[in-house]
């Protein structure tokens, strides 16, 4: 069983050649897994699922003739808006936040990543405010053109407030990273959303609902540009890939 997991593409109008280079890894790479998951931004902006742009219905739309590989979807904080519509639309079946994957003899828990950012509380405050399901009903309740001027506004903010952000307010709680896989008896941890590829192993072993002590390791995939990785899993062996844009794949 070959699963791919993929994330922060921060799909765009602006970027046409990620765009590309998303349909090409669809085509050819995604063709010889058996599940694809996505750990969110896979857009860079999302207010809905009713706004018609011909970015997102050009993606559903090549995501849903993918006929083979099971296709998942965790909302990032880009895309946390994104909806039972587009993911029927491109065939994403929808997950919680924090999940769960097993991965042969280890157990792997997936996230987009930023709610390890635990140092940053101003953050998380923002986060469990934008995701109250009452206050996203009332967010999608207003029409297309404010909502985008709502979005733009907030996005200005967060690039000015992202600048001068100290760099460990960004960073990944280890301790919370070990809390969560230790909760879920989850070995492996896959998550993107830091833009910083990378592999972490840990001084520590977690007991998984095998019954099997493994160690400790958390793998983190990085946001596309000309170049980029994701993870491949073949049953539990777990690699952490370099691929291009062009297809060209690196090793
Ligand atoms: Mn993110």
């Amino acid at each position: 069983m070959r699963r791919i997991f993929i994330g922060d593409l921060h799909l765009q109008d602006e970027r046409p050649d990620i765009t590309e280079g998303f349909i090409r890894f669809i085509r050819e790479e995604c063709l010889r897994c058996d599940e694809l998951y996505i750990l969110g931004d896979l857009f860079e902006a999302w207010i809905g699922d009713d706004e018609r742009a011909d970015l997102s219905e050009r993606v559903a739309w090549e995501l849903q003739r993918l006929r083979r590989p099971g296709k998942f979807f965790i909302r990032g904080n880009r895309d946390f808006l994104i909806g039972k519509d587009f993911c029927a639309l491109a065939g994403l079946t929808l997950l919680p936040d924090i999940s769960e994957v097993r991965l042969g003899r280890s157990s792997a828990v997936i996230l987009h990543g930023d709610l390890l950012c635990t140092a940053d509380k101003k953050y998380q405050k923002y986060r469990r405010t934008v995701s109250n399901p009452f206050l996203q009903k009332c967010f999608l309740a207003l029409p297309l053109s404010i909502r985008k001027r709502i979005a733009s506004g907030m996005r200005k903010k967060s690039r000015s407030e992202n600048s001068v952000k100290p760099l460990e307010l960004m960073e990944v709680s280890d301790s919370e990273v070990l809390r969560i896989m230790t909760a879920r008896q989850c070995s492996v941890m896959i998550h993107g959303h830091t833009h910083r590829p990378l592999i972490r192993d840990y001084n520590t072993e977690i007991f998984q609902a095998n019954s099997l002590y493994l160690p400790a390791r958390r793998y983190v995939v990085g946001a596309w540009d000309k170049e980029f990785k994701y993870v491949r899993a073949d049953g539990d062996e777990v690699k952490l890939i370099t691929a291009r844009l062009d297809g060209r794949y690196a090793l």
